[in-house]
């Protein structure tokens, strides 16, 4: 995203000038796993034309498995992003801003013991326990694009429940029109909170109907195995027609209000993050088009493979009514 530099302008760290693991180092040790038998052993309900994403579960965290969903559009045929490329490459900037400093300095954060306060304009708040929620309804798997603002997305395969199945429980009161969602920033486990990059903690929101939507996803886990930490352990949302950074990672209030909750983005830049954040090809950033996109895997700088970017991220038929009668340029 960006980063506030010491004379108060921005600065952003484009996609393209941090570097992947190679991705023809990765393919070999693939073809080498497959020669050894490896790549037949328990493909993942996720299986799909890709063959480096039908192999087995990584095998690094404890499993979650989830019954394939059956929300509509919940899950695409695309071929899911390589299991390192999700985990080595991510945003997540209370560990710091580069792609690969959450992999780096998120192994010794704890997600257990870990609670979510859901309060506000609720009838029935409650303090959930991680094993409560983990228990609240069925898991499901759905694989789902993500697609950041910056210009490259992924397809992964997520594992949780509509967040509407909580919201159902506390049962939001008439006045309720809007869910903020809140994330951890502890100092002891957090070393990007130093930096002043973003108005910790990390808050993000939503209309009361979009966090309903049924595709709006509490993830626990991906890949069938519980979320690594540097992907939001051990909760976090998932809103597959917004931009990446509508998606909080490592959830612990969830708060109903009746006013439009202030987001930690649209603080820090208003001008280039609005409330809505909805996947958009039509509308640019203020410093860069948004009309394509590079799949994470799919190549780099000269050699990346461009997408064009779908309306609302590809979910259009699912969501798009949500929106009828809107300026998508005034509500960007
Ligand atoms: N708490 C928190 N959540 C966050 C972020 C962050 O910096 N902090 N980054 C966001 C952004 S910009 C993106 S693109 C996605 C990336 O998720 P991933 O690393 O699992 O791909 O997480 C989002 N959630
Ligand atoms: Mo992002």
């Amino acid at each position: 995203m960006l980063i506030r530099s010491q004379d108060n302008g921005f600065n952003h760290p484009i996609a393209s000038e941090i570097t992947p693991p190679d991705a023809y180092l990765r393919r070999r040790e693939w073809l080498q796993q497959v020669a050894m038998g490896a790549g037949a052993l328990g493909m993942g309900a996720w299986a799909t034309r890709d063959a480096r994403a039908q192999m087995a579960r990584p095998g690094k965290l404890a499993p979650l498995p989830g019954v394939k969903s059956a929300v509509a559009g919940a899950s695409t045929v695309e071929a899911v992003t390589a299991y390192d490329d999700a985990t080595l490459y991510n945003n997540f900037y209370e560990f710091g801003t580069d792609k690969s400093d959450p992999a780096a300095y998120s192994k010794q954060f704890k997600p257990r013991p870990w609670t979510v306060q859901v309060e506000g304009l609720v009838k029935n708040p409650r303090t959930y326990g991680i094993e409560d929620l983990l228990k609240l309804s069925a898991m499901e798997e759905r694989i789902y694009r993500l697609r950041c603002v910056e210009g490259w997305s992924m397809v992964i395969p997520w594992v949780g429940y509509s967040v509407a199945e909580l919201i159902k429980k506390v049962e939001p009161l008439g006045s309720a029109k809007y869910v903020e969602f809140v994330t951890l920033a502890d100092k002891a486990q957090m070393p990007g909170l130093r930096s002043g990059v973003l108005d910790w903690p990390y808050v993000e929101g939503l209309r009361l109907d979009e966090a309903m939507h049924p595709l709006t996803l509490l993830a626990f886990g991906m890949y069938g195995e519980v979320l690594p930490n540097q992907n939001g352990a051990p909760l976090r949302l998932v809103v597959p027609w917004k931009y990446g950074f509508k998606s909080g990672k490592s959830l612990v209030k969830i708060r109903f209000t009746d006013k439009e909750p202030r987001t930690a983005w649209n603080v820090s830049a208003p001008q280039e993050y609005g409330f809505y954040s909805n996947v958009n090809p039509d509308v640019a950033h203020p410093r860069w088009s948004q009309a394509s996109e590079r799949r994470i895997g799919e190549g780099q700088g000269l050699f990346a493979k461009r997408r064009k970017t779908l309306m609302f991220n590809g979910y259009e038929p699912q969501v798009g009514q949500l929106y009828a009668g809107m300026d998508l340029r005034k509500f960007f």
